[in-house]
């Protein structure tokens, strides 16, 4: 995890806790879900990915992947949403959300670790191939943009699969919803021996990877064969913390009743 100093100026004379975050975006929703049973005070900039406010160069002067969220505190940016949570964990430590046994611990950083890396290739494409691709379509003025500031490899070759009314193949949604179901699996493994996903315990774990089982939903993913991960789902959703850092951003920003969305991927999608 990198505390950075912010090329924006803005962003540098800020003191405090600032959000930048967009509603619907699960990482968003993570960091947002964590300051909230933490009870930390903070400020949010909430950037409409729809507008493509995250695509300018004085966001990218805060994250230079042009990704929400980034977090600010005290003139200083940390980016990468499960990054976030284990500064943030670190920083402020009650309520402490890594309290498992020693023994446990390493178990709270793989599910962190699977959740930065399965989000482009599992989460982010099976969401774009459902829904976002066709909500989310560049303008040409949007492309050249995007195709300036960004410097990605792995962003630029996402991105580069839906620019110019293209959308993900069948094949890119296939290999999705492989690795979700086969991360789904152990998921409802340890959910079938513990009502929570280390320890027995609420942990960063299913903080990181709640507000991702909205999304995938969302976008219609299957649970029909994971029980233990809809009553662990349902038990989640039942936190006030949850409904207010997740559930009541989305309702916010349902996409899925944009007129702009094509039939095909709206039947496609129940969120
Ligand atoms: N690995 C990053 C992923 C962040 C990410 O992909 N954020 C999405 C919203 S969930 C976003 O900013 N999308 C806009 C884009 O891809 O340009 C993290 O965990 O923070």
């Amino acid at each position: 995890m990198v505390k950075l100093t912010p090329e924006n100026p803005e962003a540098r004379a800020l003191e405090g806790l600032h959000l930048y975050h967009s509603a619907r975006s699960n990482c968003s929703a993570r960091v947002r879900l964590l300051l909230e049973e933490k009870g930390l005070a903070w400020t949010g900039h909430h950037l409409d990915l729809l507008k493509k406010e995250n695509i300018s160069a004085a966001y990218f002067g805060i994250n230079p992947k042009g990704l929400v969220p980034a977090l600010v505190h005290d003139g200083k940016v940390v980016i990468e949403s499960n990054d976030i949570l284990v500064y943030l964990e670190k920083q402020f430590l009650e309520p402490g959300f890594r309290e498992v046994d020693d023994a446990l611990q390493p178990q709270i950083d793989t599910w962190l670790r699977k959740s930065g890396e399965l989000h482009i290739p599992a989460i982010k494409t099976f969401q774009y191939y459902k829904l976002n691709a066709a909500v989310l379509e560049k303008t040409p003025e949007e492309e050249e943009r995007y195709w300036k500031l960004q410097k990605d490899p792995e962003l630029l070759a996402f991105h580069g699969k839906h620019s110019g009314g293209k959308s993900f193949s069948e094949a890119d949604a296939a290999d999705a919803i492989a690795l979700l179901t086969a991360v789904f699996e152990e998921m409802e493994q340890a959910l079938q021996a513990s009502p929570w996903l280390v320890g027995g315990r609420y942990s960063l774990a299913d903080i990181s990877w709640g507000p991702s089982i909205t999304t995938v939903a969302s976008g219609g993913f299957d649970f029909g064969p994971f029980p233990a991960i809809r009553r662990w789902y349902d038990a989640l959703c039942r936190r006030p913390q949850f409904d207010r850092a997740v559930l009541e951003w989305r309702k916010q920003a349902q996409w899925e009743k944009l007129k702009k969305v094509k039939s095909s991927y709206a039947d496609q999608t129940h969120g």
